[in-house]
């Protein structure tokens, strides 16, 4: 199956802003050095790098009423959301290279109103361990990485809610979760409440991947924005070590192939996030390369037969 892309744009998001540990900054570099620009353009993709956003140094202050950091994420997520709008607006591609997942709110943030000016309608798929629904009154750690969903859908602070002019910025139901097997006790509650469809790796083990991710994408039409928020800590630990909160019982290397393929079959993919993984705890940057590996078959290159 060989499939035309929209040229793409990378934008590098170096900060830990919103994580636990420290080193998530580091991400972008990882992923160019191992080879994430070559890969694309090795797939007859045009590809440009933006280089890297500029945001505030990371504090490492404890949490103020419920957040860590909560002035300097608001910052860096401005500048997130309006650098990928800005690529949305030129009919470009935006891949985000995280950096922490508090960013995926500037991103989300930013495709959510170029469909609302355009038209159509948006699928989020979030690939990760954690829902990342937490809110300040449940939050275990004040990590602001664990809140982007719950801001996404109007719950958090004004400066996180309102990024992109009104809130909420999406319905919870645009959202797909997969990959989760991380919830807090709070976080449950809230999750169920605000009915998000949650895949978690309980209902990946009975019903296999393929199912999973057809129901995911069920639905999608000619004017569906398909986004994927991509936390490298949705692999298994196993085969991505490096990041900040590892958590067993992970999708192997087949099964998130799997899930990348059925992505690009779905011929909707129209913005990326890659996000919190974290050299300082790999080992020669083979998370970066199988991240790198993924976002290949993402974009088209099969594993099989099939061309
Ligand atoms: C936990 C919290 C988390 C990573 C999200 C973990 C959050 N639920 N960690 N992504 N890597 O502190 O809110
Ligand atoms: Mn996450
Ligand atoms: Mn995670
Ligand atoms: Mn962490």
């Amino acid at each position: 199956m060989s499939r035309s892309y929209p040229p793409v744009s990378l934008i590098g998001a170096p900060t830990d802003i919103g994580a636990g540990h420290l080193g998530a900054r580091l991400g972008p570099e990882a992923l160019r050095i191992a080879g994430l620009p070559q890969a694309l353009a090795a797939r007859g993709i045009d590809v440009v790098d933006r280089g890297n956003l500029d945001g505030p140094r990371n504090p490492w202050q404890p949490p103020s009423d419920g957040y860590r950091h909560l002035p300097e994420v608001a910052t860096w997520n401005r500048a997130v959301m309006e650098a990928v709008l800005a690529e949305l607006r030129n009919g470009r591609m935006p891949i985000l290279l995280g950096g922490d997942h508090c960013l995926g709110l500037g991103s989300i943030t930013a495709v959510a109103r170029h469909c609302r000016e355009t038209g159509r309608k948006l699928r989020v798929l979030w690939l990760d361990a954690h829902a990342d629904f937490n809110t300040s009154d449940v939050t275990p750690s004040g990590n602001i990485h664990g809140m982007p969903v719950a801001c996404l859908c109007g719950l958090g602070p004004r400066e996180l809610t309102h990024l992109g002019g009104s809130a909420p910025a999406i319905a919870p139901d645009v959202i797909r979760q997969i990959g989760i097997r991380s919830v807090d006790e709070g976080e449950k509650r809230l999750v169920k409440e605000h009915g998000l469809d949650v895949y978690d790796m309980r209902y990946i083990d009975e019903v296999g991947m393929k199912r999973a991710m057809e129901e995911a994408l069920d639905g999608l039409d000619d004017d569906t924005h398909l986004h994927v928020s991509f936390d490298v800590d949705f692999l298994d630990p196993g085969i991505a070590p490096g990041v900040g909160t590892t958590v067993p019982g992970g999708p192997g290397y087949r099964e998130a192939q799997l899930v990348m393929e059925m992505i690009a079959d779905s011929g909707r993919l129209a913005s990326l996030d890659i996000m919190e993984l974290n050299p300082v705890l790999d080992t020669r940057n083979r998370t970066a390369e199988v991240a790198v590996d993924l976002v290949e078959s993402l974009f088209g290159k099969s594993t099989l037969m099939r061309d």
